[in-house]
């Protein structure tokens, strides 16, 4: 089918008109899209059934990634990719008329996921399967992903997304595979025929999970692994007083992606999907690992389940129950095989990020496993006592169950053999302060993995010219075996080679260029420097102290006629949580500050500011490889990886950032000629207090250029905005400022400065743009997923020829 062009045509025609019943010229592209789709999605079966067979027979030891978000974006670009299919594709699809491009825009993303650690999920998919590691995703199947995001007058308007409406390509219902979530009820008693205390769940109201598969397919491989995403419907129930409620509220579980926020609404809810998730998967990893082995206390021997975050952590006492309930093991020798088979990633240091749930609403919702929760709080707390006897400060802080609460990471630590966080610094962080009581107690269970991004999606689909300048110079090698592009730090001093890099980058900025005019009705200096802050939008990335440095020019330059830096357009991506009012209002200010400087001729030559509305997967892969500086200037300490730094630095910008996060790393492997490293160190800011204090109000009065742009807030700058930023004022002046912008602001600017300076140098400019994309190479999701391979998982690839 994908053998050669015409015989590619050939099908393609064929199908489209059987498909469709229309002649190939009155074909709609979406037509187009879902026949091609249908054709890829067979052209992998064989494989993918090939795979599972290996998966049933073999000893190998399976990896199940438990993610409550799978942030896939387009899946069609990069199977062609991955299935090495794209040449004919284009070529095929060319003669008959049609932009391959054009026809992948048709499919709507997978957005089921919020930002970094979805989006990371979805990375380390497209990296198992590519290196062969038998890898299995368990995800819910949201009917809504991610909101999509309007900007109307500048403000954020919310609509429901509807990735599922025209039918979706990629994935396989599997009924007859369903299990049964129960909820509700009440827990009895009893003693069985040998004597024994057994507990039954009695009076449950029983949710469907249905399984719907999505195919991973590996670059190069045979390998095509399974993302399974469980559908909420309602259960055969014999009678129900009120079916029509019973079925909505069924439905309910599977029809929201929340969003990340700090609201209560919901609670119950979120609960009931995180143990729907837990449940169905628990259940049928079980079922293969049965079919192939008897003995349960050898299941740590055959499978690793991994829980991203502590959203999915009732897989801790959901394996107890099975082990329990089901195997009837002794407590002791159950423990030892869920502590062995489940480990734990650590996403976030900001305790109000940790997840604790009410004692009142788990109990009656999940009545054994709160039983079994209770119990696992009990033996920690009385091995704590014996360890710390009289200590009951630290007991209590440490205690899975305290204040009616359930705390999700305490159970994380203690139910699991190994936590890691996601870059050095925030494992070090965690270490020496966040969880540094349970590394006391555990120092052996704390590991590093520094995040990755499959170069795959982020470079070789999304960046192609990048992609064939590289190959040109190094040969493809490093395709599957990225360090390799350090081989190209050799042509930093070619002039030739950073010429045609000069070509590529202009070439991407036009595209993007024609997509902000597009959108946004902007018309940008292609000239100018491209500098770009995208992701969620959140008070300590500090989006505002990129807002406030906007300012602070425009003033400057209004003031000052000579004073004409270097032309630059700053260019914002960002959702924020429908409940967050101060994250909205910071996009409300950069809309505000972009209708005031885009329209003031005096200086819009050299200042432009553009907010692109609902950033996501599909628009980001535009937006990188046009980018020539990456904002990464969270507080330092806050941000515990970041993955966007990555994906600018493969694509060739410079970092201007803060030592925080994976922006660390970066900084260790380009050398501080070749990144922009500004503001508080995490030491720096987690020992303020003891360092004298804070006091934002000081700066305010001592900086004349904070004092003039942040009486702007407030005092009418900005037409019809009364009152509107008062909160961004208040949360600078009267609540002193919690995340250090005022603090970082001088060093902010002192530094943009510098990025300014060497951009006069293009040449140089270049030669840091060669030396980002040559270090790369440890920032591939390849790398990070081998290491929890080995480290964690213990499983190994199981090998399949290459195709071709
Ligand atoms: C919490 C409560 C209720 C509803 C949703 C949430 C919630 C959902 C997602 C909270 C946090 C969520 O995500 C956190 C996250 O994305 N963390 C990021 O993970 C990335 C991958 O490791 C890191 O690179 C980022 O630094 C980190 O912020």
């Amino acid at each position: 089918m994908f053998d050669n062009k015409e015989q590619f045509k050939k099908a393609f025609l064929s199908k489209l008109e059987m498909s469709v019943g229309k002649s190939f010229e009155e074909t709609s592209p979406q037509d187009q899209y879902h026949v091609l789709g249908n054709m890829i999605r067979e052209y992998i079966s064989t494989n993918w059934i090939k795979t599972n067979q290996v998966y049933h027979s073999t000893e190998a030891k399976q990896v199940y990634y438990l993610s409550i978000e799978f942030l896939l974006g387009r899946i069609m670009g990069s199977n062609i990719l991955n299935l090495g299919i794209g040449d004919v594709v284009e070529e095929g699809l060319r003669d008959l008329g049609i932009s391959l491009d054009d026809l992948e825009s048709n499919e709507p993303d997978s957005a089921l996921g919020n930002g970094g650690l979805g989006r990371l999920a979805a990375c380390f998919m497209d990296s198992l399967a590519s290196l062969d590691l038998p890898g299995h995703g368990c995800g819910i199947r949201y009917k809504h992903g991610l909101f999509e995001q309007k900007i109307v007058n500048g403000v954020q308007v919310e609509y429901p997304e509807l990735w599922l409406q025209n039918g979706q390509v990629w994935e396989v219902r599997k009924s007859d595979l369903s299990v049964e979530v129960p909820f509700w009820g009440k827990v009895e008693s009893f003693e069985d025929e040998q004597g024994r205390l057994r507990f039954r769940h009695r009076d449950a109201e029983p949710i469907m999970a249905v399984p719907y598969d999505i195919p991973v397919v590996g670059y190069q491989t045979e390998t095509v692994n399974t993302l399974r995403l469980w559908n909420a419907e309602p259960a055969n129930v014999p009678f129900h007083d009120d079916i029509m409620r019973y079925k909505r509220e069924t439905e309910m579980v599977s029809e929201f992606l929340y969003p990340d926020d700090a609201e209560d609404s919901g609670k119950i809810l979120r609960l009931k999907q995180q143990y729907f998730l837990v449940r169905a998967s628990l259940n049928s990893i079980l079922n293969s690992f049965r079919k192939k082995q008897k003995d349960i206390r050898e299941l740590p021997n055959y499978v690793s389940i991994h829980i991203n975050d502590t959203h999915p952590v009732l897989a801790i006492p959901e394996l107890m129950r099975i082990l329990l309930d089901e195997e009837m093991l002794p407590w002791e020798e159950a423990w030892d095989i869920t502590v062995q088979t489940i480990s734990y990633t650590n996403h976030t240091t900001l305790s109000e990020a940790l997840e604790k749930w009410p004692v009142r609403l788990f109990q009656p919702l999940l009545p054994r496993i709160y039983m079994i929760v209770e119990e696992i709080n009990e033996r920690f707390c009385k091995e704590l006592w014996e360890r710390y006897p009289g200590q009951w400060q630290r007991i209590e802080d440490m205690a899975i169950i305290a204040h009616d609460q359930v705390k999700m990471a305490h159970l994380a630590l203690v139910g699991t053999h190994s936590t890691n966080g996601v870059a050095y610094l925030h494992t070090e962080i965690l270490k020496k302060r966040e969880m540094n009581n349970f590394y006391e107690i555990f120092p052996e269970r704390f590991n590093n993995k520094t995040n990755g991004i499959t170069h795959r999606r982020w470079l070789m689909k999304s960046n192609p010219a990048l992609t064939g300048l590289i190959t040109e110079s190094i040969g493809d090698k490093w395709k599957v075996e990225p360090p390799l592009l350090k081989e190209l730090e050799h042509y930093k001093d070619d002039a030739a080679f950073l010429e045609q890099l000069e070509k590529v980058k202009h070439e991407n900025k036009v595209k993007l260029a024609e997509r902000i005019f597009q959108q946004n009705q902007i018309k940008v200096n292609l000239d100018s420097i491209f500098d770009v802050q995208v992701k969620r939008l959140h008070a300590y990335k500090r989006q505002l102290l990129n807002v406030l440095h906007i300012m602070y020019l425009y003033n400057r330059m209004k003031e000052d006629p000579s004073f004409r830096p270097h032309p630059r357009t700053f260019i914002f991506g960002a959702k924020a949580s429908p409940g967050y009012y101060y994250a909205k209002k910071i996009i409300k200010l950069i809309n505000t500050v972009a209708e005031k400087v885009n329209n003031d001729k005096t200086t819009n030559d050299y200042l432009k500011v553009v907010f692109l509305e609902n950033y996501r997967v599909s628009l980001a892969e535009e937006i990188f490889p046009a980018a020539e500086v990456s904002e990464q200037i969270s507080t330092a300490s806050k941000e515990a990886s970041g993955t966007g730094n990555m994906k600018f630095m493969m694509n060739g910008a410079l970092t201007i950032g803060t030592m925080d996060g994976a922006n660390v790393e970066i900084f260790e492997r380009v050398g501080k000629d070749n990144i922009f490293i500004f503001g508080m160190t995490s030491e720096e800011v987690m020992n303020y207090q003891a360092n004298g204090g804070y006091h934002s109000s000081e700066y305010y009065m001592l900086d004349r250029r904070i004092h003039e742009a942040v009486n702007q807030l407030v005092n009418g700058f900005f037409p019809n905005t009364n009152g509107m930023f008062d909160v961004i004022y208040d949360s600078l002046l009267i609540e002193n400022d919690q995340y250090f912008v005022l603090r970082d602001f001088d060093s902010y600017v002192k530094t943009q400065e510098k990025v300014s300076n060497a951009y006069q140098d293009k040449k140089g400019w270049n030669k840091s743009s060669v030396v980002n994309i040559a270090n790369s190479g440890f920032f591939s999701s390849d790398r990070t997923i081998t290491e929890y391979a080995n480290d964690i998982w213990h499983v190994k690839p199981v090998n399949s020829p290459i195709i071709k």
